[in-house]
């Protein structure tokens, strides 16, 4: 296997001045013609990616090559410097199977419709090609076929029967071409731009499925309008295709105006949508748009740099949702998202930097790390600069570095530029892996506070030295009596250990700690009950207001897995938030979740101790049953008061109602074993209550009548049904969960090649922790075995499933034993893919 690294990189000897290909399409035997015309900028061989082609000639300027020069096992073609003219055009001619192609990387079919997914790599399965980000290219694409619609990148140049023509103006790497074809039918509108441009908007649906496409339209029109507004970025050719796809690996992909979305991204209606489907729908929209300037106009040098474009566009993809919705309830969703999936990350063997210096397989670094930790160090930079420069930096870097492939000492030398800073400590961001641990102690004497700070980060995979970072810590202080003494105000921390001393104070006040989140770090500080309480009933920041009573939850949940009583305190903190429920339902319903299951395992790891699933399942439950007994009349009335008064709207105000009538379901369903979440599945007017009634029911095990007749009404719908495989294995009591899973497994339409279906039955045993981590090892094995099935058949998605087993180390040696095995026999597999056997390799190292 081969390591790359990012030291190794060398600029490509050659520019390419067109790209011209040509599609025969067909499902068994596709034919690919591509001209491309180079022209010398440097020395060095002619390097030529490709993977899986039957190569029927090759030729340099119509002079054919000898196919003997062809690699034996796939990779690169190399064709000798002297050999080359200055300028040439090189040509080649290559069958491809889609219909083969279960990987779904390249071009492949699904549900009879050609597309294609490019990134990271995917090109090298279409043709020969310099299959490497920083060579770009305008492209010239012509397709035949029998199919209705053929799409391309770019604009369409002509259209017949059986033919299409795009011309893409803009230069772009490979891992930006898409082609679509199919029978599909589109919703349109059309948008004009700040300069008064229009432009075709269309999103393509399989027929029937228009009336699910609106959603999705209005918010490519909202994303559309937010970035003129928020960066001041317009869209630049005449058409905007979005297409909605069965079969596809991630989320999205943002290739050059012709994007294509898992269509579980696009289709929705209030029937089969909820409401955290409709966010989705519409922050991922825009996220695929904002990608047309962070990402396509400017793109990475090469893959080390993925963070570049991905942490960038999460950023504005968050500040686009905070506008559209609420921002700070936006934030608290984006702190838990970052603490579940990116900080177990960098806690565990799978930890690497936002800007990683090797890989084997880049496909397995699209991660929380790159993504959401990327997005992190954008937040602080802003914070560090402040709003005015952040937006003159940007400003800047679209100047400077559009139509270029960059790296992250690019971005960095903008903000240095613009605001005079030297950014070589904040660059540790980017290099280093793991999250940073921040103690503070408080010294009170004459009126005067004395914050001292201590950082410290653990050794990680690779980087057992960890010096200390820039930390912007974003702080308030809160008098006894509730008011604001300080309001915000930012601290840079650059040392080790580092103290602030504010002066003048009348009485002693609580500190309100990490405002905003304002560093992607954990926090760790002496605190009474009774600050919590306070700073959970009057803190101005939301985000530091919802922390305390987290915090509070939290205690009380690892005092219950520890087998104690705890929990007074967070009872009576929750009368405060039950007062108050009504004046923000959305951010009542956060305070009303307790923490999962997997963040107490996470905090016990952290005090030191070996979590016990068991018991932390158990010691939740009890605590959730307490809280409800003590609160009963209050979470009925409000559970009551926040039924849908009109007609369904996705929106902040709706959603934030429903999630508060969730909220209190949840712990009323542990008095009435599900009387009142039956009565909602029935009434339920949208799947965010029937979904929500369901899972209740589950968690009861009053669920059969509810799951048939949830069959019946959505049979038909694989993306309703694939809730209906998710919910069960997710919500099952523990020790039913596997046995369910395995009979859901074995049901003829557990259609396992689709990652949507697999990621949801086996994805949702992954992510109940007491099942998945069963003393018996029977979770482990149930996954080993769905992943060692579905290695051979997509790669990708086994491979980024298997970060199920990244907390292994954390538990006791019983399990570590079964998770091992289980981990073992992946690696024993013959003809394991290199996504899987790297990942494997890196949890069991
Ligand atoms: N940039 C896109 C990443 C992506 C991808 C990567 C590997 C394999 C399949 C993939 N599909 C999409 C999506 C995004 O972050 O916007
Ligand atoms: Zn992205």
């Amino acid at each position: 296997t081969v390591t790359q690294y990012l030291a190794d990189w060398r600029p490509y000897p050659f520019r390419i001045a067109r790209t011209r290909l040509e599609f025969d399409l067909a499902p068994r035997a596709t034919r690919v013609r591509s001209r491309i015309e180079f022209q010398r900028i440097g020395p060095g061989d002619l390097a030529l990616d490709g993977a899986g082609l039957k190569t029927l000639s090759l030729a340099i300027d119509d002079q054919p090559l000898d196919l003997g020069l062809l690699p034996a096992e796939g990779g690169q073609l190399v064709i000798p410097a002297a050999d080359l003219p200055e300028r040439f055009t090189f040509a080649a001619e290559v069958e491809i199977d889609p219909e083969a192609n279960t990987a779904l990387e390249g071009l492949y079919l699904s549900g009879g419709m050609f597309c294609t997914q490019c990134e990271a790599e995917g090109f090298r399965h279409i043709t020969w090609y310099p299959d490497r980000p920083d060579v770009m290219a305008p492209f010239e694409v012509a397709i035949r076929s029998d199919q209705p619609v053929l799409l391309s990148n770019g604009n369409p140049v002509a259209a017949g029967p059986g033919e299409a023509v795009w011309h893409d103006p803009w230069p772009k790497p490979a891992y930006l071409f898409a082609l679509v074809a199919g029978d599909l039918r589109a919703i349109s509108d059309r948008f004009t731009t700040l300069s008064g441009r229009s432009v075709a908007l269309n999103v393509w649906v399989r027929p029937g499925d228009e009336p699910r496409a609106g959603y999705a339209l209005e918010s490519l029109v909202r994303a559309m309008r937010w970035d003129e507004q928020a960066y001041g970025r317009e869209y630049d050719l005449d058409v905007f295709n979005i297409v909605a796809v069965d079969d596809f690996n991630m989320g999205a992909m943002e290739n050059k105006g012709l994007n294509i979305f898992n269509s579980k991204l696009v289709l929705a209606t209030a029937e089969t949508a909820t409401d955290g489907d409709y966010e989705r729908i519409e922050g991922v929209i825009g996220h695929e748009y904002f990608h047309n300037w962070t990402g396509n106009r400017i793109t990475c040098r090469d893959w080390f740099q993925l963070s570049l474009k991905e942490g960038l566009t999460v950023f504005r993809d968050q500040q686009f949702t905070g506008a559209m919705r609420s921002a700070a309830v936006k934030r608290i969703q984006d702190v838990q998202t970052l603490r579940a999936r990116q900080f177990r990350e960098d806690a565990g063997p799978l930890a690497h930097p936002p800007r990683p210096d090797s890989y084997q397989e880049i496909n397995n670094f699209y991660t929380a790390t790159v993504y959401e930790k990327g997005a992190e160090v954008i937040g602080m930079l802003k914070r560090l600069v402040g709003d005015d420069l952040y937006r003159k930096t940007l400003d800047l870097y679209f100047d400077r570095h559009d139509g270029q492939a960059c790296t992250i000492e690019d971005w960095i030398k903008v903000f240095e530029d613009t605001s005079g800073r030297d950014l070589t400590q904040f660059k540790r961001w980017y290099t280093d892996a793991g999250t940073p641990r921040l103690t503070m102690a408080e010294d009170w004497r004459d009126g005067t506070l004395t914050l001292t700070f201590r950082q410290e980060t653990a050794p990680t995979p690779g980087q057992p030295e960890k010096p200390p970072r820039v930390i912007p810590i974003a702080l308030g202080l809160i008098g006894p009596n509730g008011d604001e003494v300080l309001p915000t105000t930012v601290l840079e921390m650059t040392e080790a250990e580092q103290s602030f001393r504010f002066q003048g104070l009348g009485a002693r006040p609580v500190v309100s700690l990490l405002r905003g989140f304002s560093a992607p770090v954990t926090v760790a500080r002496e605190i009474g009950v009774d600050q919590q309480a306070l700073l959970l009933a009057h803190d101005t920041d939301a985000c530091a207001r919802w922390q305390a009573g987290h915090d509070l939850a939290l205690d009380a949940l690892v005092g219950r897995a520890r087998g104690t009583e705890a929990g007074a305190e967070f009872g009576r903190a929750i009368a405060g938030v039950l007062d108050d429920a009504e004046t923000d339902p959305a951010f009542a319903a956060l305070c009303l979740s307790l923490p999962g299951e997997e963040e107490i395992a996470t905090t016990l790891a952290a005090q030191g101790e070996i979590p016990d699933p068991d018991a932390i399942h158990a010691g939740r439950e009890a605590l959730a049953r307490d809280i409800a007994a003590a609160h009963e009349p209050a979470l009925a009335r409000l559970c009551d008061a926040m039924a849908d008064p009109g007609p369904y709207r996705p929106d902040a105000e709706g959603s934030g109602r429903r999630s508060l009538r969730l909220a209190c379901l949840a712990l009323l369903n542990r008095l009435d074993a599900g009387a009142r979440a039956e009565a909602l599945f029935d009434a339920a007017g949208n799947m965010t209550e029937r979904q929500g009634a369901l899972e209740c029911l589950i968690a009861a095990g009053r669920d059969t009548r509810a799951l048939a007749d949830f069959a019946q009404r959505f049979g038909e719908n694989r993306l309703v049904m694939d809730k209906w495989f998710m919910v069960q294995p997710l919500r099952a009591a523990p020790d039913r969960a596997v046995a369910r899973a395995r009979d859901l497994a074995a049901r003829p339409d557990f259609d396992w090649k689709n990652p949507n279906r697999f990621r949801a039955l086996i994805g949702g045993l992954a992510a109940n922790h007491a099942a998945f981590h069963a003393a018996d090892g029977s979770g482990y094995d149930f996954v080993a075995e769905w992943l060692m099935r579905l290695d051979p058949v997509n790669p990708q998605t086994t491979a980024r499933m298997t970060t199920a087993f990244e907390t292994m180390p954390r538990y006791d040696a019983g399990r570590r034993a079964h998770a091992r095995a289980a981990l073992q026999r992946i690696a024993a597999l013959q003809g394991l893919s290199r996504n899987t056997r790297e990942m494997v390799t890196r949890i069991l190292a």
